[in-house]
């Protein structure tokens, strides 16, 4: 079996989602069918370890976690969406096939949804500490071409999707949006734990139940329907996601 390596944050919601969803193929794949074999390393984004040079030049140009490397891929996959989908290739129980297109369909209405600003309308001050960090050192009078480059690129990231993403005007449409989604899930939420009716989760679910996770986290329960913040609440009982939080929530304590 492959090795496969990834980059993450505990308290990244997008590295979340794909630890989630490997945690589930790990449970529900058969032994001898091959789980994943997987090494992580830690991505210190609260200490500014993804403007690192070598992380922006060789690992991924946008500087944001999760990122899939492994030596069968031509190149790094740099986005939660893509990873999933990856891994859904590799290990069926993620997406059984009867499901397969309404999983794919649903997984990328989620990651039509800017995290960011559904995590912290009223907190733009987030958004201008992470432009200026980059800045900040973009204007370090030592950085070499390729260096100076990427962090160029990184800015441009940056203010596309966290400073302009928290503008009011497009901060409603996301929530506009959130809870179109939500009505669509909470629609598929029968007699079983998981939506679809499924007796076990999918990354549907690994993805769904985090971002519920995180809403409820950052105290923004009012966009989402109680059957999915209770839908949330019982994945967060199952030894699967107890695995992959340690007793953590998705955002770190003040306390
Ligand atoms: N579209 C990307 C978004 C990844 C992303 O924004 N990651 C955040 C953490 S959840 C990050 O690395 N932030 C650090 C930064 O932007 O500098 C995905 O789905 O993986």
């Amino acid at each position: 079996m492959t090795k496969l390596d990834l980059y993450y944050h505990p308290y990244s919601i997008c590295s979340l989602q794909v630890l989630y969803t490997l945690a589930i193929a790990a449970a529900y794949t058969d032994a001898g069918k091959g789980v994943p074999e997987i090494e992580q390393h830690f991505v210190d984004i609260f200490k500014d370890d993804q403007l690192e040079e070598t992380f922006l030049t060789r690992i991924n140009p946008k500087g944001q976690v999760p990122v899939l490397t492994s030596t069968e891929l031509p190149s790094p996959i740099a986005d939660s969406l893509l990873i999933t989908k990856y891994l859904m290739d590799r290990w069926p129980c993620l997406s059984p096939p009867e499901h397969a297109a309404m999983i794919e369909n649903l997984l990328d209405e989620i990651h039509t949804l800017n995290y960011f600003a559904l995590s912290f309308p009223d907190r733009p001050q987030i958004a201008d500490k992470l432009v200026s960090t980059v800045e900040e050192r973009l204007a370090r009078s030592n950085l070499s071409l390729k260096y100076g480059e990427a962090l160029a690129y990184k800015l441009s990231v940056t203010i596309e999707e966290k400073f302009n993403g928290i503008k009011p005007e497009n901060t409603e449409i996301n929530e506009g949006k959130a809870k179109r989604l939500f009505a669509k899930l909470e629609s598929l939420l029968h007699e079983s734990p998981w939506l679809l009716g499924l007796k076990q989760p999918t990354a549907l679910d690994a993805h769904a139940v985090i971002l519920i996770a995180r809403l409820s986290d950052v105290g923004r329960t009012a966009i989402v329907p109680k059957r999915l913040q209770m839908y949330a609440g019982a994945a967060f009982e199952t030894p699967v996601l107890q695995s992959v939080m340690q007793g953590r929530r998705t955002m770190i304590s003040k306390a």
